[in-house]
């Protein structure tokens, strides 16, 4: 079954320059870009979209850190996508996270991490409403979506 998931290039991928690389990742892995949005993320969005984590220590500072500079929002497309791009992002913090990862790559902090994707269907399907109208989500085919896809059957 065909997912679709929310990852977002939180402030510090956009302030230190490195969207296109973390984009790249997700592109040249075949998913499909299904919508985008480069957006600074308000203080009431945010407290939306990290509403599960109400209360926790790190709330207000996750809602401060998402919403302090703007972010590069997007939808991406494929079978499996949710449990792949949560591979492909690491463990939460880059000090952890293993090297081959975005977190492990990219990252040694122990506050900012980069990347923001969904980690099920139900929050995708949340995270994505939030950020997205139905109009906005594009579907469209691959020309070389036997290669990407096919399972040589
Ligand atoms: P995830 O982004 O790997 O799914 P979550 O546990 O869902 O991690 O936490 C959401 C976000 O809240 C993290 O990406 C990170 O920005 C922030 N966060 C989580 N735990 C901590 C913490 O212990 N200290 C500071 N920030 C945290
Ligand atoms: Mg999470």
């Amino acid at each position: 079954m065909t997912q679709r998931t929310l990852i977002i290039v939180k402030p510090d991928g956009m302030q230190r320059h490195l969207a296109g690389e973390l984009i790249s990742r997700f592109e040249k892995k075949g998913f499909k870009l299904a919508a985008a949005k480069f957006m600074q993320i308000t203080e009431q969005l945010a407290r939306k979209h990290y509403h599960i984590h109400e209360g926790k220590p790190f709330f207000e500072g996750v809602v401060k850190y998402i919403s302090s500079s703007p972010s590069f929002v997007m939808v991406w497309e494929a079978e499996g996508v949710i449990e792949m791009s949560r591979k492909m992002m690491g463990a939460t913090f880059g000090y952890e996270a293993q090297p081959g990862t975005i977190r492990g790559d990219y990252s040694c902090s122990r506050g900012y991490n980069l990347i923001h994707g969904s980690d099920s269907e139900q929050s995708a399907e949340y995270e994505i409403g939030l950020y997205f109208s139905p109009d906005e989500i594009v579907s469209y085919d691959f020309a070389d979506s036997d290669w990407l896809y096919g399972k040589n059957d």
